[in-house]
């Protein structure tokens, strides 16, 4: 999916959307870079695929963003540290399989 992190730590920063194959696992989610998206003649572009960033669920909050970006089927999430992300993706059913993913996960956590 294509995502980009729009608030650090409570500070709004400039959208910088990338691709990433995303995986939900024990209530983490983690952005990998997608070899392939690599700027060629970097030495990341290997056909590993190298994990990004985690963003832990727990505490968090996920729907749909709203005017947000100008790209379609964008989700909204934002952590209980203080930073959002926008998750996009233009085949509807399979971001909607995200969101309710990760609704259930964080549902699941709960908050303590
Ligand atoms: O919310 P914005 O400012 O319209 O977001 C766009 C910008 O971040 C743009 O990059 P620049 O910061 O270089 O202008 C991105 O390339 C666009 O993708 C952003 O808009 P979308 O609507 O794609 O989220």
């Amino acid at each position: 999916m294509n995502k980009t992190k729009v608030v650090d730590n409570g500070k709004k920063i400039r959208k910088n959307w990338s691709q990433s194959w995303t995986v939900l696992h024990g209530g983490i989610l983690t952005f990998h870079r997608d070899p392939k998206s690599a700027p060629p003649g970097t030495a990341s572009k290997t056909s590993q695929i190298t994990p990004e960033y985690t963003v832990e669920l727990r505490g968090a909050s996920v729907g749909w963003a709203t005017n947000k970006s100008s790209k379609k089927n964008v989700l909204e999430l934002k952590t209980r540290q203080g930073c959002e992300f926008l998750m996009q993706y233009d085949t509807e059913s399979i971001i909607s399989d995200w969101l309710k993913a990760m609704q259930d996960t964080i549902r699941q956590l709960g908050v303590d």
